[in-house]
């Protein structure tokens, strides 16, 4: 069984931080349909969905994904890189303690879950914007001794990492070459974005099960043409906000 964090979309999310996409006005009630449609589909993938109350005075706090790191042993809280959304950390940690031992990044330290993407025993960690030296170091500490290795990934032109490749399954990932070399990921299965949809990396992997946003028929197609299945949703609201489908929710094994 799987668990997913979420948190309800801010009445405030038009102010939320922007970095690579422009300000646009966003539908606020639509992102709350949008983001309900999310956790429906969650729940057809076959997870527990816990929604967090929505968080008025904090404008990104839908972006779960950015404050913690869960892993079958323990979780990180982050320290995220945007000062505005430090403060989103204690509510999250609330909801995780029910689940993992917790451990977490200090000062100087920043890091943002959306930069870090787990492959088996090793979290390749995005050198972003968002995501510091000490953060990478910090997050090797605590790891090493839980067995896992932490590599630094120079990214270009986007906010995280998981703007730029996410995982499709335990051999193939979906890459966006032109922020991310794909030679880091040497030994995988690489499929890369349709040129017309450059923010197509960012599909969310539960198991065998694949989400992705309903704007990109043309990599979703490429995906099907390689013999994966990909559920959609509609995400158009939060995508202005730069987010899309894995930043919205912590999954996780366990917990029933
Ligand atoms: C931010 O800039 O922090 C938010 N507006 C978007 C965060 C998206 N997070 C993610 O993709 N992991």
């Amino acid at each position: 069984m799987w668990t997913a964090i979420t948190r309800e979309v801010s009445p405030a999310l038009g102010d939320c931080e922007l970095s690579y996409v422009p300000r646009e006005p966003i539908d606020v009630a639509r992102a709350v349909s949008q983001h309900h449609a999310y956790r429906r589909a969650l729940e057809g993938l076959g997870c527990r969905v816990l929604s967090l109350p929505a968080e008025p005075t904090q404008p990104d706090s839908v972006f779960v994904e950015d404050v913690a790191i869960v892993l079958d042993e323990v979780a990180v809280l982050t320290r995220p890189g945007a000062a505005s959304r430090r403060a989103e950390v204690a509510g999250v940690a609330v909801a995780l303690n029910h689940y993992r031992p917790l451990l977490a990044l200090e000062a100087p330290a920043t890091l943002d879950g959306g930069d870090v993407l787990r492959l088996g025993r090793t979290l390749f960690v995005g050198q972003s914007a968002r995501s510091n030296a000490e953060g990478i170091g910090q997050l090797r500490a605590l790891l090493a001794s839980h067995g896992y290795a932490v590599q630094g990934v120079p990214i270009h032109g986007c906010l995280h990492l998981k703007s730029a490749v996410t995982q499709l399954a335990d051999d193939s990932l979906l890459l966006q070459p032109a922020w991310v070399d794909r030679e880091q990921f040497a030994g995988f299965r690489i499929i890369e974005v349709d040129p017309a949809e450059p923010h197509a990396a960012n599909v969310l992997r539960i198991g065998n099960a694949l989400l992705m946003p309903a704007s990109f028929p043309r990599t979703r197609q490429r995906l099907i043409a390689a013999g994966f299945h990909v559920a959609t949703v509609d995400v158009s609201e939060l995508q202005k906000a730069e987010g899309a489908v894995t930043c919205c929710s912590l999954v996780f094994r366990g917990a029933e």
